[in-house]
């Protein structure tokens, strides 16, 4: 037998995914929604509201999926809810994405301390951090063995940088969830791992102030010299969500052209 016919398996075959936090085609969760589908996964999306239903259809369907339930993740009865239809069309299940964070738009420009109130703190960490315990516990009776839960961080939680200020916090408190839950969850087969992803022009990402100058510096001092796509972010999170990465939990994984690895670029050291 050669090599070449050797049957090319891929990694999600067989596997059912829940996606939370598809906006629209722009989205990361939509980029590893498209990266699951090519490695075989059966999906199913969750939306927000009514008013995101119509964006979050047209995907699934695209991606071959009519499994669409409504989940507001500030409320624990949505959640609830929202499990229960799925377990109409899924017994059980192999894993969710994460894809969700927000923080009251006036927490997000400025100097960190005049922006900074009770309420927005609140608000980040619980949408931004607490939403994954939540999710995971409804998900857990649910899960299969080998299940794997993913979410999505960003730099700021490590380091400090302008205007994404609560935000930073409640990553932190992310990162953090994020091992909790793979030490609770490991004993059970289940691992849990974060992607902490580059700077993309998003929906989430549209509303802040100079992005456009950032995404450009980030790119001249990123060793890959570009900014990442979200498909490039949704194949490693195929990769975490498969028994390929039956090794690692509790982990982050960066997926920014190798930004956090580098302090300064050669076009920044010379003039
Ligand atoms: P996006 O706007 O496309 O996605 C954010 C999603 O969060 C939306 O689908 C929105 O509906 C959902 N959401 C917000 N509040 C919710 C609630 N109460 N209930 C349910 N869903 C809710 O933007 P994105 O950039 O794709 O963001 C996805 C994740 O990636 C976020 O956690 C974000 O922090 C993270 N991230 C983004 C970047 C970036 O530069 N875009 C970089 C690193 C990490
Ligand atoms: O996590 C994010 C975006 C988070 C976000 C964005 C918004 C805008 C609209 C959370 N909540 C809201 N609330 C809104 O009302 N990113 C990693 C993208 C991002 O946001 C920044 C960044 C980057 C990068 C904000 C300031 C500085 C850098």
């Amino acid at each position: 037998m050669r090599y070449n016919d050797v049957k090319k398996i891929k990694m999600l075959e067989n596997k059912k995914i829940l996606i939370a936090g598809l906006a629209n085609k722009h989205s990361i969760a939509a980029g590893i929604a498209q990266a699951m589908k090519n490695q075989g996964a059966e999906l199913a999306f969750t939306f927000q509201s009514e008013r995101l239903k119509g964006n979050v259809e047209k995907i699934a369907n695209e991606l071959g999926s009519n499994l669409l339930y409504e989940c507001d993740v500030a409320s624990d009865e949505s959640i609830k809810k929202m499990y229960k239809e799925l377990s109409k069309d899924w017994k059980s299940f192999d894993g969710f994405v994460h894809s969700i964070g927000f923080a009251p738009a006036n927490e997000l420009e400025g100097n960190f301390l005049d922006s900074a109130t009770r309420e927005g703190f609140q608000i980040a960490h619980d949408i931004s951090s607490y939403s994954f315990t939540a999710m995971a516990k409804g998900a857990r009776p649910m899960l299969n063995e080998n299940a794997a839960l993913l979410t999505l961080t960003y730099l700021g939680s490590m380091q400090s940088l302008p205007n994404y200020n609560v935000m930073g916090l409640a990553k932190a408190s992310l990162e953090a969830n994020t091992r909790f839950l793979a030490a609770a969850m490991g004993p059970d087969g289940i691992r849990v791992n974060a992607i902490s992803a580059g700077p993309i022009k998003t929906l989430a990402a549209m509303g802040v102030k100079n992005f456009r100058k950032m995404l450009t510096n980030y790119a001249n001092r990123a060793p890959l010299r570009r900014a990442v796509t979200t498909l490039e972010v949704g194949n490693v999170a195929a990769f975490l969500c498969s028994d390929l990465a039956s090794g690692i939990t509790g982990e982050i994984t960066y997926v920014d052209g190798g930004f956090n690895t580098a302090a300064m670029s050669i076009e920044e050291y010379t003039d």
